[in-house]
């Protein structure tokens, strides 16, 4: 059996309406999860670079991005230890640099870095559960990786964080995570004695429990031990079931430490190899896609998706509205949109582009109830940078403003 598919794979990879191959099983052995997804990575990869390659020799390339110009995203702990200092750089330049948010409508952003959390704040309630939630975090994300390489002078791309990784090395002990120089900064300090977090109750679903981490306080080593969380918090789940506003709003100036709560149980349970396969594989519409990724809460899930934010903890990484205030942020959603492309090249004809490629609404689960997202409808990132684009030109990353893949 296992045979005869491996057969049939290199049959199909071979062929010239190339699918990727996957695997015959997903297996439950976390290792052998973690090579089976690279292997799916890797073959994706190939894909790509064959159908440019080809479309280069026939002359029918359509678009702009062509195989000189792409560009590889790739996993934190594979870059070098230059390479990772240079973007942790970039981050706190656009951290240096002034705001271009008006201060009128937004109080408390002092810097290009918090005027990226000011839009995902403005705009939570209709790019999460909604059908523009793949697309919007898609363009956001490579705004902020154009924004660290156009006005910070980074020369690398935007960095993901195999959670499948972490999993299996501990968070505290990964390359991310380590509280090295050359990591995303480590924990929060140790606050004993956390009681478990409480998840749902607040929207209205049932309780999840979770467990806390092992930081919760301020983060002390590592290059964003220092930084300022500016804005928030507006909906930050906390251990013991509490969920915390600032009662000045969530666009006032509330300066305060970042903090951290790294739970290596949380990244386990839910974003790790195995599930992260399962989520590539099972699914087999958009619906169900990014229901799966997102996790369903009302039965006790929170995905991939929550599984990261979650495991990252503290504030504003368990806060929903103001989680990009964490710079480890967008290696989460890097690998959140890598995921997407892995699926969608599954069967790019269905998955990469029209109506097929979305489902949901423009409202939180619907709530109050809107229309059917469109591949025609826009979306924006306010202020922080880039003009309103229409989903159906985010839907490839080898397609409208888009020129990358993931290894
Ligand atoms: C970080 O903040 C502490 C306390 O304010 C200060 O003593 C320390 O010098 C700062 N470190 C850096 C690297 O800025
Ligand atoms: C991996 O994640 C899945 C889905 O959340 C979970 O059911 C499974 O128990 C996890 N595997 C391990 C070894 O923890
Ligand atoms: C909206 O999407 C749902 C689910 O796919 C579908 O059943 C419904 O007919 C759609 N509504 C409209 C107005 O197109
Ligand atoms: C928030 O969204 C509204 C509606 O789209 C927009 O008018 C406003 O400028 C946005 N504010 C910020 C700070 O992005
Ligand atoms: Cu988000």
């Amino acid at each position: 059996m296992r045979v005869a598919n491996l057969v049939l794979a290199a049959l199909q990879a071979a062929s010239l309406t190339s699918a990727v191959p996957t695997p015959d099983a997903i297996p439950a052995d976390l290792e052998d999860a973690l090579s089976q997804l690279e292997s799916l990575g890797t073959a994706t990869y190939q894909q790509v670079e064959d159908t440019l390659a080809a479309e280069a020799k026939k002359r029918t390339l359509t678009g702009s991005c062509t195989l000189s110009k792409l560009r590889v995203r790739r996993e934190w702990s594979t870059l070098s230890g230059n390479e990772r200092k240079d973007y942790i750089r970039a981050v706190k330049c656009l951290m240096s640099k002034p705001a271009r948010t008006p201060t009128s409508l937004v109080p408390g952003v002092r810097n290009r870095f918090d005027d990226f959390v000011a839009t995902h704040i403005n705009q939570t309630m209709s790019i999460h559960w909604t059908g523009n939630f793949l697309s919007w975090h898609r363009y956001y994300t490579w705004l902020y990786e154009k924004a660290l390489q156009d006005e910070c002078g980074y020369k690398g791309t935007q960095p993901y964080w195999n959670w499948g990784l972490t999993a299996l090395l501990g968070m505290e002990n990964s390359p991310h995570f380590d509280g090295s120089e050359t990591s995303m900064s480590g924990n929060g300090a140790v606050i004993p004695n956390q009681p478990d977090l409480i998840l749902g109750v607040s929207a209205g679903l049932p309780a999840i429990y979770l467990p806390a981490g092992t930081g919760g306080g301020c983060v002390t080593s590592g290059p964003f031990k220092n930084m300022s969380v500016n804005l928030g918090p507006v909906s930050l789940d906390t251990p013991g079931g509490i969920n915390i506003a600032n009662p000045a709003g969530p666009f006032a100036y509330n300066p305060r430490c970042l903090k951290r709560d790294l739970t290596t149980a949380i990244n386990r349970m839910f974003a790790n190899a195995t599930s992260i396969l399962t989520t590539i594989l099972e699914p087999q519409n958009i619906d169900a896609f990014q229901t799966k990724l997102q996790g369903p809460v009302w039965n006790g899930d929170i995905g991939i998706h929550g599984g990261g934010h979650f495991a990252l903890g503290g504030d504003p990484g368990r806060d929903f509205f103001v989680s990009p205030g964490d710079p480890a942020f967008y290696l989460h959603h890097a690998m959140i949109d890598r995921v997407w492309w892995i699926w969608q090249l599954l069967d790019p004809n269905t998955r990469a582009k029209g109506s097929s490629a979305v489902a949901g609404t423009r409202t939180f689960l619907n709530d109050p109830p809107s229309p059917n997202t469109s591949i025609e409808d826009f979306v924006d990132a306010g202020f922080a940078a880039g003009t309103p684009r229409k989903i159906k030109d985010l839907l490839s990353t080898t397609g409208g403003p888009f020129c990358y893949v993931y290894l």
